[in-house]
């Protein structure tokens, strides 16, 4: 395992600012290497044209979507952009060229994804920071396509994979260069010691998740700031920190893989949407 990967000063700064931007934690090329796989994966899963207009509509229709996000906690998913379909919902452009997102358990299920997922330096940035028993939860690739790329509203992610004590952790990973102009994170420095606002849970039949308010006073929209990353930055984020992301009307691709991992060491919600029954949940060791 390697020796120390963050200074003090780094760790003071995620513990005052509940984020940290660290340029350069991976190799342009295998961040392009994941980019790669990433779009294979999504040539091989995306379903065909017909059934993706299930995630638009209702009824029996909405029922299978809901089925297909709640089972995607040990498979590998697409999930379209809502703005990838004509008034008819029928999709525009091309399947694979229209997700918002792959979800959510590549990490384990693909070994490109697990070989970039699980490297000695992240798990001493994990220690570094006091994740006494880290364990990757749930894997997203986000494609943050041109034009049609939707923005991520503010959020906590405490708010979806609540453990008690809090412990999720968002490791995020610049894919391409995201900037102001592409739908780059924006973050609310220190916000992580605000009260997370409501939590997201299955409901009583486990059929769809409903959200639980905890506080209705909206998360601060003044004091964001953007989060510009070249291809290859690491973006750490406290699971109580507020942050989002803006829709993406440039032509460039802004795409990034983020990682949760939770703390062993806290007890994870068994109403939380991600249930793993089948895949033992690993951490950062290969
Ligand atoms: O990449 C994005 O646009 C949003 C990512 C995010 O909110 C997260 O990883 O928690």
């Amino acid at each position: 395992m390697s020796d120390s990967c963050l200074s003090a000063a780094q760790r003071a700064a995620f513990e005052r600012e509940g984020f940290l931007v660290l340029p350069e934690f991976v190799p342009a090329q295998r961040c392009l290497a994941l980019r790669e796989r990433a779009l294979e994966l999504a040539r091989m899963h995306v379903p065909p044209p017909e059934q993706a207009t299930v995630f638009t509509a209702d009824g029996a229709a909405r029922h299978a979507a809901e089925r297909y996000f709640l089972t995607s906690g040990e498979a590998i998913r697409c999930f379209f952009e809502k703005d990838a379909f004509d008034a008819d919902g029928r999709l525009r452009g091309e399947p694979h060229l229209s997700l918002n997102k792959l979800g959510h358990a590549m990490h384990d299920l693909d070994p490109v994804f697990d070989a970039f997922s699980r490297t000695a330096e992240l798990a001493a940035v994990a220690r570094e920071i006091g994740m006494s028993a880290p364990l990757l939860l749930q894997s997203m690739y986000i494609f943050k396509q041109p034009r049609i790329g939707g923005e991520v509203v503010c959020h906590t992610d405490h708010t979806y994979l609540w453990t008690e004590p809090p412990s999720v952790v968002g490791f995020w990973f610049a894919t391409d260069d995201a900037t102001t102009e592409n739908g780059c994170l924006w973050a609310l420095p220190g916000g992580h010691r605000l009260p997370v606002r409501a939590r997201s849970k299955l409901n009583a039949a486990r059929t769809a998740t409903e959200l639980e308010i905890l506080d209705p006073a909206p998360y601060p929209s003044e004091g964001l700031v953007p989060l510009e990353a070249r291809r290859g930055t690491l973006v750490l984020l406290h699971g109580a920190l507020p942050h989002l992301s803006g829709p993406n009307r440039s032509d460039k691709p802004r795409h990034a893989y983020t990682l949760h991992a939770i703390d062993g060491a806290a007890r994870y919600l068994d109403d939380n949407w991600l249930q793993r029954p089948a895949l033992k949940l690993r951490g950062f060791s290969a």
